[in-house]
């Protein structure tokens, strides 16, 4: 291996207190999700703050949002200009997030399927780790009312992302996680450039590689019951050609350290 495995946090000292936390939710179309699941997060985690990030949904979310924050002022809402997808929303909510100092930022989708009830149990494993991911696929994770199908594209995903980037994770596609700001800060974010959901294989991808401590608790993924979902092919054909290139490069650094006997890890590059 020329990259750390992440540790695991069972090994990793508690840390104490996590500090301030912020719930990112990116939004396009979710009027009628929205008002549901800010409820349920801030029940869940009272002490939480919520930055919803809006790309201008035509259906009105964005209004729907301000209406939220207009009555609680632990929600909060950043208004995008148009669709960018869902890496630029987070990266814009990352960049807002820390510049007003929170300690721990959590990415939940709008539709319920990252249920708010288990967010204290990520949050209690970050006491010991720098990123822990809500994982469907490691014993104890499950998923609700998907077809075959889509059970297919994520567990193909992740065995194929395994097997080009040889990290140790079971669920790297997944989008319910909660990152140390410190983390985020050694992640070398500007040069993120994954628009859609391989935004999430490329953050996990930067954590192992820094060698921060990354930690996996089973969640129970619940698939949306109201609205459209944003996964297209387009999305699909991003992943592959990034996360393929990404394994090229690695292994191929991977040969020149064991032709060299000398590590390379420093130079490996997007
Ligand atoms: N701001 C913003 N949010 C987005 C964008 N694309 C998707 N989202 C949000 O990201 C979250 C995940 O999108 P979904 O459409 O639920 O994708 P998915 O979970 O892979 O698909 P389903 O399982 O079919 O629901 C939802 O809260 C979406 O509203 C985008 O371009 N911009
Ligand atoms: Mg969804």
């Amino acid at each position: 291996m020329t990259h750390p495995a992440p540790r695991t946090a069972d090994a990793s000292p508690d840390r104490g207190p996590i500090g301030r936390v912020v719930v990112l939710i990116p939004t396009y179309n979710e009027r009628e999700n929205l008002p549901r699941i800010v409820a349920r997060v801030r029940t869940a985690v009272p002490e939480a703050d919520v930055l919803v990030l809006d790309d201008n949904s035509p259906d009105g979310t964005g209004e729907v949002a301000d209406g939220l924050a207009a009555v609680d002022e632990h929600v909060r809402v950043l208004h995008r200009q148009g669709k960018e997808g869902l890496g630029a929303a987070y990266l814009a909510g990352f960049a807002w997030a820390l510049e007003q100092g929170y300690d721990a930022l959590v990415e939940m989708d709008a539709d319920g399927s990252h249920q708010p009830e288990q967010l204290p149990s990520l949050l209690e494993a970050l006491r010991g780790a720098d990123v822990v991911l809500g994982s469907r696929w490691v014993p104890g994770g499950a998923v609700v009312n998907w077809p075959l199908s889509r059970k297919a594209l994520s567990v193909g995903g992740n065995i194929y992302i395994k097997a080009l980037l040889g990290m140790p994770v079971g669920d790297a596609t997944g989008g319910y996680r909660v990152y140390r700001a410190a983390a985020l800060r050694l992640m070398d974010l500007h040069d993120v450039a994954s628009q859609g959901y391989c935004f999430q294989v490329d953050l996990v991808w930067r954590a192992v590689r820094r060698g921060l401590t990354v930690r996996e608790v089973p969640i129970t993924f619940v698939e949306r019951e109201i609205g459209d979902s944003k996964m297209s092919k387009d999305i699909v054909r991003e992943s592959m050609r990034r996360i393929t290139a990404w394994g090229a490069t690695y292994r191929a650094g991977q040969l020149r350290a064991l032709t060299r006997r000398e590590p390379t890890w420093h130079r490996l590059s997007q």
